[in-house]
């Protein structure tokens, strides 16, 4: 759809102010400005490859201390990065719908966590969180912040496509106390997402008067399954992205624009 007009803007604002429930799903865009690398296009590279394509089970299986490189890197980027005014403006948004006794839910495909950090709290990561890992032999899950990951990746993770890479062996890997290699705890193509992160979003989108849509492709499922399936229960939609995503046709408006630029202005409100 096209974008927006002014008056478009008032009209998603009073729908927003009369919302009791309202669900936010955001992308990697909603962090770019923020300084971390979106997946697709031309901000998705690092060295020759497309994040996306380091993030499978196909790409662990043949290298995983490639993998564990990229994550590396990426650990280190969202450690450096802080929460920009888009972070800050939904986590404006809950307390004050909280506040009021409505329900807000924030859905992310991201696996940073800078609404965290901007003081969000109904958060739903989809797909997983770079502060985690698992084991791939005994399935535990634990907080891990350590940059590196382990001694052989102190300076590595470079994605300067001239780097001169090396080969890791597994004895450089992260192991578990069970001597099980540790793999970052994300969800990778063709893995399934949590059950309780599926019921949550269901949840999250059943009954909810306006759903916005924030800074992603929505290209990857089910998590773009879910704007459609808000549509079809009759919520309407917001989309903020710098360019039409792929469930553009399913919004009722369109705010073109940096999130960090558009968010502070458009959630500026107080429940009805
Ligand atoms: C800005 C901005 C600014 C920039 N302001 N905006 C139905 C149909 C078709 C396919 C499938 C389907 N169901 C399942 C599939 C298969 C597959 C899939 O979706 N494939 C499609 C790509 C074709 N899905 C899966 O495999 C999922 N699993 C599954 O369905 O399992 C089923 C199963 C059941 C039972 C047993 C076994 C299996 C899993 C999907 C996992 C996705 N994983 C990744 C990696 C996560 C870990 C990590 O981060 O490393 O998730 S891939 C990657 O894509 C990552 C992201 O979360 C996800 C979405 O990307 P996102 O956030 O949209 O980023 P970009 O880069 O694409 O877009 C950025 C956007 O921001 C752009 O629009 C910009 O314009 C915008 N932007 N700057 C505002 N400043
Ligand atoms: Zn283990």
């Amino acid at each position: 759809m096209a974008m927006t007009s002014e008056s478009g803007r008032l009209d998603f604002q009073s729908k927003l102010r009369s919302s009791r429930k309202i669900t936010v799903l955001t992308g990697a865009g909603v962090s770019a400005e923020s300084g971390i690398a979106t997946f697709r296009r031309a901000g998705g590279f690092w060295r020759r490859y497309q994040a996306q394509d380091l993030a499978s089970p196909e790409a662990w299986a043949r290298d995983p201390g490639l993998v564990w490189e990229f994550y590396n890197h990426r650990r280190t980027a969202s450690c450096n990065a802080m929460p920009n005014p888009a972070h800050r403006a939904i986590a404006t948004l809950e307390a004050r719908w909280r506040k009021a006794g409505g329900t807000f839910t924030l859905l992310t495909q991201n696996i940073d966590d800078l609404h965290e950090q901007a003081g969000s709290q109904s958060i739903v990561h989809l797909h997983g969180s770079i502060w985690h890992v698992r084991c791939v032999a005994c399935g535990e899950v634990t907080p891990n912040r350590n940059i590196p990951i382990t001694p052989a990746f102190a300076g590595s993770g470079s994605p300067d496509p001239a780097f001169r890479a090396r080969h890791f062996a597994e004895t450089d890997l992260p192991h578990c106390a069970c001597g099980g290699v540790l793999r970052p705890h994300v969800v990778w193509f063709g893995e399934a997402l949590e059950s309780k992160h599926l019921i949550a979003a269901a949840d999250a989108v059943n009954g909810c008067d306006v759903m916005l849509v924030v800074g992603t492709s929505a290209v990857v499922h089910p998590a773009a399954g879910f704007v459609t399936l808000a549509k079809r229960h009759g919520t309407n939609i917001a989309e903020v992205n710098i360019e039409a995503s792929a469930v553009n046709d399913v919004c009722d408006w369109f705010f073109e624009g940096k999130a960090g630029d558009m968010l502070p202005l458009l959630l500026d409100i107080e429940p009805a």
